[in-house]
């Protein structure tokens, strides 16, 4: 039987934020730049990612400016990149708010 992919994926990201977030359940800066690199492989997210980027990033991500990512903020990065991902195989923007 196929691995159950959807179970699979939920489980793998939410590990991944736990893991990263050292236990506190909130990324600060050196964490998401460590998770980047650790998770990410796609070289086109990565080099957006670079440090340099990472301040915006990490500004457009902390969405009530305490400095770290709790895990809804994470989750809408989430969501931003599957988003990304659904354009870049479907050729359709999703008309969700997430891609904005
Ligand atoms: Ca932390
Ligand atoms: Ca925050």
């Amino acid at each position: 039987m196929a691995k159950p992919r959807i179970e699979e994926a939920i489980k793998n990201l939410v590990e991944a934020f736990i893991e990263h977030s050292n236990s506190d359940l909130k990324l600060n800066k050196a964490e998401l730049m460590t998770m980047m690199e650790k998770e990410i492989q796609n070289p086109e997210v990565k080099a957006k990612l670079c440090a340099a980027d990472l301040d915006k990033a990490m500004e457009r991500m902390d969405k009530n400016h305490d400095g770290e990512i709790d895990f809804k903020e994470y989750l809408k990065c989430v969501a931003f990149m599957a988003c990304r991902c659904f354009h870049k195989k479907t050729g359709k923007c999703p008309e969700t708010q997430s891609c904005h």
